[in-house]
């Protein structure tokens, strides 16, 4: 099976693709190349910084990779999270405090329309592709369900009567942002081989 190097250190993610690209690809994380490098996160945008992460393999390792990056945009925070989503509440990748900051600032808000988009960027042979995907849903006034990562406890897609965190693997794979921006990398890279 062919390899290709998912530039994420983010493990949910990671098996979040496994089990999307499972049959077609061997995706390999950037532990398992040996690459534990803090690859810089600078742009202002999901696309910008999914390109740098890309682009950081691609020079240093050699390898076709490809990267995403997500963003939760709520309509009433005027876009944010958004580029900011994993630090949100001051410090990186923690999840409760990245959400008890979104559910302080969404208090006695009754407009709760936000959505989750993802940018996948995709270097391969050389040449650099962008492929997007999106979800849109409400923000809730508290945490329901454990599963998933992230925001998913506060996040319901307008597709389903419960939050991503209340849902499986599949279900979530199904309708969320990052599943639709990988089906269409999927079908490109399919077309490809
Ligand atoms: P890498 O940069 O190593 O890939 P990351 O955790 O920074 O991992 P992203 O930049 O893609 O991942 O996402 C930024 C944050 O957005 C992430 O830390 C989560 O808090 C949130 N997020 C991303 N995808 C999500 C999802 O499917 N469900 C809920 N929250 C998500």
């Amino acid at each position: 099976m062919k390899k290709i190097v998912f530039a994420t250190n983010n493990a949910h993610k990671l098996q979040e693709l496994r089990q999307i690209m499972s049959g077609h690809y061997e995706v390999v994380g950037l532990a398992d190349i040996g690459c534990h490098d803090d690859i810089p996160e600078t742009a202002d945008t999901i696309e910008g910084n999914a390109l740098l992460k890309a682009k950081y393999v691609s020079e240093h390792y050699g390898m076709d990779c490809f990267s995403d990056d997500t963003g939760l945009e709520i309509e009433a925070l005027g876009g944010e999270p958004g580029v900011m989503s994993a630090r949100y509440g001051g410090v990186a990748h923690d999840s409760e405090r990245n959400i008890s900051k979104v559910l302080n600032k969404m208090q006695g808000q009754t407009n709760r329309r936000a959505r989750f988009r993802t940018a996948i960027a995709l270097i391969a042979n050389g040449q650099t592709h962008i492929f997007e995907g999106e979800v849109r849903g409400t923000i809730l006034t508290e945490r329901h369900g454990t599963g998933g990562f992230g925001y998913d406890s506060i996040f319901k897609p307008d597709e389903a009567d419960c939050t991503f965190a209340e849902m499986s693997a599949d279900q979530k794979n199904a309708i969320s942002h990052r599943g639709r921006a990988v089906a269409r990398l999927a079908a490109f890279m399919s077309r490809k081989n």
